[in-house]
């Protein structure tokens, strides 16, 4: 197995032509307008709310920033319910609003909360579920919902992976009272680094723009205690210039999943998640695979070491869970997260972005069942 000449990353970002870029920082350059709600900023704002059909878009320096103040704005606080199977900035969004987490396991097949152990964690101190649409996989929304409304708490999707992703021909930031996606450069659809918020109710737009602007309501009035999370010219340039391209990065993803599918299907040990039902329109933004070690003949850890040594940047999206991170080891736990726990120990996310051809992506799946078969010859 000859290693790849170059690094196969687990992503790469997509970068427009880069004439488009420059003519549009001439622009920026013409204004002489940098950051703090510019023209290209309310430019970009106004096209995500046609394109999402929605007026209720706030837009942030990044995904992260969006959804600590997303819940602030929220007012949201005692405890929240959410998966441990997420990048640990799910849960940080929590922690820096010194709100209690509440770890529940997930459903097996997508990796998303599972809505019966939601409803059995609430309490009279659970203010809202904070679910993520991991990889862009659509949480059960409908089940969600219901718990959400017998109980009375706040529903909150991360739905940092998500953009792109629709249930029955609606954007998942229909969902929710409040959803927060990332535009961070190793996404499908990026503004190099960017955060966005969708919600339904239009009265706490005010909200969210005090708060991403010190709290400032004009030259001298502060009216909250807000920090700076503005987007800059330069993001909502690339954000511009990336949302005209989407359909073909996911066009592309969907082609290399195809094969993915296709040359893995028969390696023994090697688990791909089920094709999402014809009702989801989904993104191709991660390629994550299980790998069963004593079905493979070899742990998930050596797969990812010998695809490391062949220049192959597989990633172990995501593990360790958060509740196993040293900084929440003090978080108590009732679910024994039996399921999250057996994924993060079995998860590997394959490399797949727009750049990438077939025939290295049937290269990888050809050195992933070669591995399979010495591991048997070696039994
Ligand atoms: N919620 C969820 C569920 C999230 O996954 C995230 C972020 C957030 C919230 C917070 O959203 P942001 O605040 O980030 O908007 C990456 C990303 O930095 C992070 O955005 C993402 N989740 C997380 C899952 O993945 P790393 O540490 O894996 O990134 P890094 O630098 O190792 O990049 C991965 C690969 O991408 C590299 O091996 C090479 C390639 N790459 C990366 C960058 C930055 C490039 O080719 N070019 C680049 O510019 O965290």
């Amino acid at each position: 197995m000859e290693p790849f000449e170059k690094p196969i990353y687990v992503t790469r970002p997509f970068l427009p032509p880069i004439e488009e870029f420059v003519a549009g920082l001439q622009e920026i350059w013409d204004n002489q307008w940098l950051t703090n709600d510019g023209p290209v900023l309310q430019r970009y704002t106004q096209q995500l709310g046609r394109y999402l059909q929605t007026d209720n878009v706030c837009l942030f320096t990044n995904g992260m920033l969006a959804l600590q103040l997303g819940l602030q704005g929220m007012g949201i606080a005692g405890e929240v319910i959410t998966t441990p199977f997420t990048a640990v900035a799910t849960t940080n969004a929590l922690y820096w609003n010194r709100i209690r987490p509440v770890f529940v396991d997930i459903e097996p097949d997508h990796y998303t909360i599972d809505p019966e152990k939601v409803e059995a964690a609430i309490t009279p101190w659970t203010s809202a579920i904070l679910a993520v649409h991991v990889f862009g996989y659509p949480c059960k929304v409908r089940e969600l919902a219901d718990v959400a409304r017998r109980h009375k708490v706040a529903l909150i999707y991360d739905a940092a992976h998500a953009f792109g992703v629709e249930i029955d021909g609606r954007s998942l930031a229909q969902y929710g009272d409040m959803s927060m996606f990332s535009f961070h450069a190793t996404k499908l659809y990026h503004s190099i680094e960017g955060g966005m918020l969708t919600f339904q109710d239009s009265g706490l737009k005010q909200t969210f723009d005090y708060l991403k602007n010190f709290g400032f309501k004009n030259e001298v009035e502060v009216v909250m205690p807000g920090t700076n999370a503005k987007m800059n010219e330069m993001q909502a340039l690339m954000g511009v210039l990336v949302l005209k391209h989407l359909d073909e990065l996911v066009e592309k993803g969907r082609a290399i999943e195809t094969v993915y599918r296709k040359r893995l299907a028969d390696v023994p040990g090697i688990r791909i998640p089920p094709s999402l039902p014809p009702n989801v329109h989904y993104n191709y933004g991660y390629m994550p695979v299980e790998v069963d070690e004593a079905e493979f003949g070899m742990s998930r850890d050596r797969l990812y070491e010998e695809l490391m040594e062949l220049n192959i940047h597989a990633r172990r999206y995501f593990h360790p869970l958060v509740p196993d991170f040293a900084c929440y080891q003090d978080v108590q736990t009732r679910d024994p997260l039996t399921v999250a726990r057996g994924v993060a120990q079995r998860i590997l996310t394959l490399p797949t972005y727009h750049a990438i051809s077939e025939e290295t992506v049937e290269r990888i799946c050809l050195y992933i069942s070669e591995m399979r078969a010495s591991a048997d010859s070696r039994a």
